[in-house]
């Protein structure tokens, strides 16, 4: 284990005795078993063997392989987060006594659980100003209401939300109508995930998205791991893992929490292994940094190799510019800089280098700990300079894949759902609307929370996802939302956000078909890059009011912009949708006949196998990486502790549980890392003892926004001086603290003073 000194653990020592000494499993076959037995078993198997992409997370199981298999044709490939996403889709409608019988102070009572257990949204709803329930209302009155919220304001003041669950088809008409207004705020929640990494990318490569793709991955005999939860949260790509450590391969996992599933992990594609060996080991070295030093540490590895001559110069020097910074970075920051940051010893990291020097193929692998801090985009930039100062870059096997969230965040963005636009699109975009689209920036997520808090924002539609629930400081989210005139969210399952993210005048709730029951086909694109097309479907749902997203949003088109120049209303054709994508979006010339060929296709110009890269010259564009300054405030901070209590400050991370779909919750414990229930704090166990706190106590957790009650203290085995709560109840802890290139929250930081 992790000693307060060590940050590099031995994998082969066993985790705290209370948690799981290992993720998947056993446990995770038995669900297996008992979802597909059980009575709604049928339905469910159907839905499994669906031709259409997975609805939880972007490595992007199923498609036209059918519903078990990854882009190169392999079965098995489906988890269990799948079927407990698609399971919450075949609940039955909300009964209409809920709405009518329970008052919105009353619906604000339910945990996020119990909202997403209420059922499917079968027909649109409405809550007026001055009334305490929400009403059915019927589609045509929807259509007026919505495209009179759109019409009226002035395009700067209207603003859309998105969640990347919908699809592509969906996602360029949002984009489309919104520009045709002539309004940039196009929030999306990847401004809450991984923006860093798509900036961060996009100014070293030239590309934002991953330049690997599963092939690829395939070839690699390294990965660095870096702040991802993969076995809760991208389980497949464990099966990966797994085959790279059988063929011999390295494993190095950088993170301050020692996650069980990391050491070790059962994997239903593995029974044999799972059942009788207690799963496949993973991790081959573990590092456990203090949170958000991740640029020290790469800095760490970096210089280690430099002064050991292992740096690739000529390659260096052959394809990238600005490398002369990064090296006279290396050279003039001291080991005694690097190590007070990260908390790792310079001999860790030489072993480490050392390590990563030996492999030939490497491709680095990260997810929100990396992205979810202050300097995130640096922490990307980092990943990336070491990528290429080790020659990892721009050949198979090799190079930089960040692991993306929701099963169509990377379609959204592609779409164009960004306030960045990028430029070969908008030139596109302007031809086919025929004039120039406005250059007023748009808001990103946080922004438009700031100007909503300002009473800027007039209207907002959020399709998908819970803005309420997302945000960082959730006082702060609800005040804001309270301040919008009209609130249009469209959604399939109720949530916290339609219950707390209330509009001033009008919040409307609108159901929709999800990627299994859409009655036309729709296409959604992966991490690595990988175009699925989803076959129609229908839904369990009978008698109800449900409709396509693209349907709704091609109606408010032509509500608001007529025939001219496009035929909006024609956009309700997803397959004429799907030629205007061909058109206008960079390397989705493919799209073009999908509805014949019925062929998948990756995204041209992305996944890199020559080190030469979509810039201005062709060649990387590298950057010095400052290290972060992570001194923590003291307990005065918080007002300071009263007389009797002991307590301390640490930096929090809040993250997700394995039972959870970001801030929809499933089950309540996360049996990994052995938290019983949501109300529970991950410590080490010797800050504890240094300040005599005790196990199970319960403690008050104090933010700079907000506090929690009632928590209890689970030991662990995580980095000492920091924490680990569940998001989203921990939201209302934090400040909308944020990393100023991206725009992203620094959610896995945040300063609270535990007390007890
Ligand atoms: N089952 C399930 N699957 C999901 C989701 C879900 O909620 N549930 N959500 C989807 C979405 S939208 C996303 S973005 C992804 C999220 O996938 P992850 O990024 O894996 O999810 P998090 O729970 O945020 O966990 C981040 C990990 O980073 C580590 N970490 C925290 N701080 C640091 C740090 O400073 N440095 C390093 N190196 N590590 C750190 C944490 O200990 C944790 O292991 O998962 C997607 N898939
Ligand atoms: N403290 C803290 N906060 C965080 C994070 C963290 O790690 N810590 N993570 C951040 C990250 S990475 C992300 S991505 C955001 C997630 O933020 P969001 O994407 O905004 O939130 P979700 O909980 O994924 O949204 C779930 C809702 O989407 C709706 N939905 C599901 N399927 C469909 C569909 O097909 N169509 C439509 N229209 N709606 C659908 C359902 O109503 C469901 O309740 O949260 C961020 N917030
Ligand atoms: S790894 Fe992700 S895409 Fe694949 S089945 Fe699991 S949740 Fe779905
Ligand atoms: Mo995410």
């Amino acid at each position: 284990m992790a000693s307060e000194e060590s940050g590099r653990s031995d994998p082969a020592a066993s985790p705290a005795s209370e948690t799981s000494t290992r993720g998947g499993g056993w446990s995770v076959i038995d669900a297996w078993a008992r979802a597909t037995l059980s009575t709604g078993g049928p339905r469910l198997w159907q839905t499994l063997n669906h031709k259409s992409a997975c609805l939880s997370c972007a490595w992007g199981t199923g498609g036209q392989n059918g519903g078990f298999r990854d882009e190169l044709g392999e079965p098995l490939q489906r988890c269990l987060k799948s079927v407990e996403a698609i399971q919450a889709e075949l609940q039955p409608a909300v009964d209409p006594s809920v709405f009518a019988g329970l008052s919105v102070a009353e619906l604000q009572q339910l945990s996020s659980s119990e909202c997403d257990r209420l059922g499917r949204l079968d027909r649109p709803l409405i809550l007026r100003e001055g009334t305490d329930h929400y009403a059915p209302i019927g589609w045509s009155e929807v259509h007026d209401l919505v495209a009179e919220a759109f019409r009226t304001p002035p395009p700067e003041r209207v603003a859309s939300y998105s969640s990347g669950r919908s699809s592509n088809e969906a996602a360029f008409l949002l984009q489309l109508l919104l520009r045709a207004l002539g309004s940039n705020n196009l929030a999306d929640c990847s401004d809450l995930c991984h923006a860093p990494s798509t900036i961060g990318l996009r100014r070293v490569f030239g590309n934002g998205t991953s330049m690997v793709n599963l092939e690829s991955l395939r070839h690699a005999d390294g990965v660095v791991l870096l702040g991802s939860n993969a076995p809760a949260n991208h389980p497949r790509l464990m099966n990966e893992l797994i085959r790279l450590r059988q063929r011999g391969g390295t494993v190095i996992v950088i993170n301050p929490v020692l996650e069980a599933g990391l050491l070790r992990f059962g994997s239903p594609a593995f029974p044999i292994r799972s059942m009788l060996a207690g799963g496949s080991e993973i991790a081959s070295l573990f590092l456990q940094p203090i949170p958000g030093s991740d640029t020290a540490v790469l800095l760490g590895l970096q210089k280690a190799l430099f002064e050991c001559g292992a740096i690739q110069l000529d390659f260096v020097k052959a394809h990238s510019d600005g490398w002369s910074d990064v090296i006279a970075q290396i050279e003039a920051t001291s080991w005694e800089a690097i190590t007070s940051c990260c908390g790792l010893s310079r001999e860790e990291l030489e072993y480490t280098a050392a390590r990563l020097h030996d492999c030939r193929a490497v491709v680095f692998a990260w997810a929100m700990g990396i992205t979810h801090h202050a300097n995130g985009t640096d922490n990307v930039q980092a990943i990336a300079n070491t990528a290429m100062l080790t020659g990892n870059v721009g050949r198979i096997g090799a190079g930089t894949m960040p692991i993306r969230g929701h099963s169509n965040v990377q379609g959204f963005g592609s779409m164009g759902v960004s306030v960045h636009l990028r430029e070969p699109m908008r030139i596109a975009l302007e031809q086919l609307v025929g004039r120039p689209l406005s250059r007023t920036p748009g808001y990103d997520a946080r922004a438009l929370i700031e100007a909503a808090e300002c009473g800027c924002v007039d209207t907002l539609l959020c399709l998908g996802g819970n803005f309420f629930g997302a945000n960082p400081d959730s006082a702060q989210a609800r005040r804001a939302l309270g301040r919008i005139d009209t609130v249009v969210y469209v959604a399939t399952k109720p949530n916290t956000g339609h219950f707390h993210g209330l509009a001033a005048r009008q919040t409307l709730l609108l159901p929709v078909f999800n990627r299994f029951e859409t009655p036309h086909r729709t296409t959604v694109e992966s991490g690595n890059n990988w175009v699925r097309f989803n076959e129609a479907g229908t839904t369990h749902l009978r008698g109800s009011e449900l409709i396509s997203e693209v349907e709704l949003l091609a109606e408010l088109a032509h509500r608001l912009h007529g025939t001219q120049p496009i035929a909006w209303r024609r956009l309700q054709d997803p397959v004429y949708v799907r030629e205007l994508i061909a058109r206008t979006v960079p390397g989705y010339e493919a799209m073009a006949g999908i509805d014949t060929s019925k062929q998948e296709f990756e995204v041209s110009g992305r996944v890199f196998q020559e080190p030469h890269f979509p810039t201005a010259t062709g060649r990387a564009q590298l950057a010095a990486t400052p290290l972060p300054d992570l001194d923590l405030p003291g307990p005065e901070h918080f007002g300071g502790l009263a007389q009797g209590e002991r307590g301390l400050v640490i930096s929090l991370i809040t993250a997700r549980s394995y039972g959870q779909h970001n801030t929809v919750v499933y089950k309540l414990g996360d049996r990994d890392r052995g938290m019983p229930h949501r109300n529970t704090l991950l410590i080490n166990p010797e800050d504890l003892t240094r300040t005599g706190l005790v196990a199970h106590q319960r403690v008050t957790v104090q933010g700079e926004a907000g506090s929690l009650e009632q928590i209890e203290l689970i030991p662990g085995s995580i980095r000492r001086g920091a924490g680990l709560m569940f998001y989203p109840e921990a939201n209302v802890l934090m400040r909308g603290v944020r990393d100023p290139q991206s725009g992203t929250p620094a959610f896995k930081r945040v300063p609270v003073l535990v007390r007890g």
